[in-house]
């Protein structure tokens, strides 16, 4: 069965171009609740953590050093069907491929810099939220 959970950060770029506060009229306007949510700058190292499955993949070390170069929004978020729905409001990871209408397609300046993220599946959801959220810290 579908999860209802999802977890997602808006990524340094969205944050810097001031493009936070559209990105989570979207969010809402699409029927997602938010469970939890902070802003805060990462650490190279704690990008590292986050991104360990990624770790053989060529892209790490810069992908790691661009998470941690400024703020960014993580959040949990609800709706039913939740990982799947979110994966669409989104759109593909390279914005040159994100469907129109989608959050990338908007927002991403680039397959690096994509404006943001969402878990790709209820495993990877609950992993991911609680890597940066208390349970004292969902609503
Ligand atoms: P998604 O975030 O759409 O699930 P993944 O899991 O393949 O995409 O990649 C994780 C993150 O790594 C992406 N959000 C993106 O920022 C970055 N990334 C993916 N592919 C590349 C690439 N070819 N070059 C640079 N960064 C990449």
């Amino acid at each position: 069965m579908a999860g209802n959970r999802t977890f997602t950060m808006i990524k340094p770029d969205a944050v810097a171009a001031g493009n936070s506060g559209a990105i989570i009229k979207m969010i809402e306007e699409a029927g997602f609740r938010i469970v939890a949510a902070k802003m805060l700058r990462m650490s190279a190292e704690m990008a590292g953590k986050f991104y360990e499955v990624h770790k053989e993949r060529p892209f790490y070390g810069e992908l790691c050093s661009y998470m941690s170069s400024g703020a960014i929004i993580p959040m949990i978020l609800e709706k039913d069907n939740a990982v799947e729905d979110f994966r669409k409001l989104i759109g593909a990871t390279d914005p040159a491929k994100a469907e129109a209408g989608t959050i990338r397609n908007l927002f991403a300046k680039s397959i690096e810099a994509n404006a943001i993220h969402g878990s790709d599946s209820d495993e990877n959801a609950a992993i991911e939220g609680n890597f940066f959220f208390a349970h004292s810290e969902r609503f």
